[in-house]
């Protein structure tokens, strides 16, 4: 047994969440937080927590709280903010990420060895029950059971403001007698919306504001410039956009392989690919807060040195699907990082001409373009209406004759 509350045992609380109508403001759950003397907030941005991010983006001083690139990073963060301050943070994530964060939960902040608390509040994609896409059902139905196997106890929170406060005082009195990480996990509508003055910090509304290629109208080129390539397309709304682009000019989707989950490794499944098959022209479509994820990647790909490899990054300076959070890819050179790992050849676009320019250019690999995008997506946005296996079997049929 992990911990118990009054006899009960706090694994197994979400059966007794039974969902509300209402809902938890971010001001509200803000403010509670900081009631509780919790002042240093930390993760990756999750769809279903958007609003709560959104309000700690434009709210939280801007050193109480750090976008992670992934959400190991985010609890070492938070990890380390214990070490100097004995106080407990916040790491905010989707349930995706519980796998990045498994390592420093088991290994760090375990009970067993540092014993380091850390208050999770974890989105609950793909609850059953709850319509979700391919790629959550399984993370969902394993969340809790995972948190369990974890050793994590947890709370699935009621959404109610009313509810919250007895909740937060039960996860902070655990926090505090278990000396370990602790979750809330928070079901889909459990945030009611919060509109941010602006989730974009002073450079990056200065940049986004000098451009004017969409995400879309970047992979429009990326494919009609590039018709015998195979593609491997990050997570979230690129992917989504590129399936439409394919049904938009007639095409088939058997080039095109979507990273639906599986955040910051569709470069890697690139130069998996393009190792295997160097005579086959291999492009990789990134996000940026996808590739800096797992930025350590390009480190691999530039020593690789795959002829036929072509990695565009897609740089809106946000995590542009789940809310549109800043990431820190403007802030930083993405093409130096990728000339410094050993890219053969490295752009840096902004202009479809340009882009399209860049693409006719680059076959000496591997290759880097960074194209900078503005951020925002169709409001009609559809979804592939073929299911992941589809999609690999028609992509496998072609590359491989599978
Ligand atoms: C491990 C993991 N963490 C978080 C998420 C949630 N998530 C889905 S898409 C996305 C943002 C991706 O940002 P970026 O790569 O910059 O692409 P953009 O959305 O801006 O096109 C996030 C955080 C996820 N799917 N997996």
């Amino acid at each position: 047994m992990l911990g118990s509350n009054n006899g009960k045992t706090l694994i197994g609380r979400a059966i007794d969440a039974i969902k509300g109508d209402s809902m938890i403001g971010a001001d509200f759950f803000y403010n509670e937080l900081r009631r509780r003397d919790m002042d240093f907030f930390t993760g990756v941005p999750d769809s279903l927590l958007k609003d709560f991010c959104a309000y700690i983006s434009t709210n939280a001083p801007p050193s109480a709280h750090i976008t992670a690139v992934n959400e190991g990073a985010a609890l070492a963060l938070a990890s380390g903010y214990h070490l100097a301050t004995n106080k407990t943070a916040l790491v905010y994530m989707q349930n995706s990420g519980i796998g990045n964060a498994v390592n420093p939960l088991l290994s760090l902040c375990d009970k067993d060895v540092y014993r380091v608390p850390a208050l999770l509040l974890i989105g609950w994609r793909g609850e059953s029950g709850v319509h979700d896409e391919p790629q959550h059902i399984t993370q969902g139905r394993l969340t809790l059971p995972l948190l369990e196997t974890l050793c994590v106890p947890y709370i699935v929170i009621k959404g109610e403001e009313a509810a919250l406060p007895a909740e937060l005082d039960e996860a902070f009195s655990e926090l505090k007698r278990r000396g370990s990480p602790f979750a809330l996990v928070a079901r889909k509508g459990t945030f009611s919306p919060y509109k941010a003055a602006a989730t974009e910090n002073g450079l990056n509304s200065m940049i986004s504001k000098t451009l004017t290629m969409s995400r879309e109208e970047a992979i429009e080129e990326i494919i009609l410039s590039s018709p015998r390539d195979f593609f491997f397309c990050t997570t979230g709304m690129a992917s989504r956009e590129l399936y439409e682009l394919r049904e938009k000019h007639g095409l088939g989707h058997e080039r095109d392989f979507l990273t639906v989950g599986s955040m910051g490794h569709a470069s890697s499944l690139a130069l998996g690919a393009a190792s295997a098959r160097p005579d086959a022209l291999i492009t990789c479509i990134d996000g940026d807060g996808a590739a800096l994820m797992h930025m350590g990647s390009l480190a691999t790909t530039g020593v690789r040195k795959p002829r036929s490899l072509r990695h565009i990054v897609l740089n809106n300076g946000a995590h542009d699907s789940v809310g549109g959070q800043p990431t820190a890819a403007f802030n930083i050179g993405l093409s130096d990082v990728a000339r410094a790992c050993g890219y053969e050849q490295i752009f840096c676009v902004d202009r479809r001409e340009d882009l399209r320019l860049a693409l006719a250019a680059a076959r000496n690999g591997p290759v880097f373009i960074e194209v900078r995008v503005k951020k925002g997506s169709r409001a009609d946005l559809g979804r592939p209406k073929s299911s992941p296996i589809e999609n690999k079997t028609a992509f496998m049929k072609l590359l491989c004759g599978m």
